[in-house]
């Protein structure tokens, strides 16, 4: 009898944890999955000031400019993506290189900038782009793979 009793409360505290375990594993997960979209809002913002410099710098002098300094771009440091006009580049907390899939440029009368970041520490980049035609696009995903 006492010893059904022993071996019941041990099942119990064994399923018990296993329950315990899942649960906390998939919280860990979901909590994840949190930070890397955080992550992706930094590229958004940094994208649509650089838009936004562009813009009031095309407004004032009638064309486009390929470097931070003369479109007079000032944000708070980069942490997770680094950020391309062709002639210049802000690095977050990694170099990454301006990828394949999107290379930045800027002529007279239009421009693409580029941000690159890996949200997971797999071989897959997160790239993002603005173009002077206000199209913010995700062109590779990195959550997606
Ligand atoms: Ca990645």
């Amino acid at each position: 009898m006492i010893f059904g009793l022993i071996v019941g409360c041990g099942a119990l505290l064994t399923i018990g944890l296993i329950v315990l375990v899942v649960t906390i594993a998939v919280a860990v997960q979901g909590s994840m999955e949190r930070n890397r979209k955080a992550r992706q809002v930094e590229a958004k913002d940094f994208l649509w000031a650089i838009y936004s410099a562009q813009m009031k710098y095309y407004g004032e002098y009638g064309n486009y400019i390929d470097n931070f300094a003369d479109i007079k771009f000032d944000y708070m440091p980069a942490r997770h993506y680094s950020y391309f006009p062709p002639a210049d580049a802000i690095y977050g907390d990694e170099d990454y290189k301006s990828p394949e899939e999107a290379r930045p440029y800027v002529t007279t009368d239009s421009f693409m900038a580029v941000a690159v970041g890996d949200l997971d520490s797999d071989q897959t980049l997160d790239v993002w782009v603005i173009d002077d035609n206000k199209s913010l696009q995700n062109v590779v995903d990195d959550l997606a793979d």
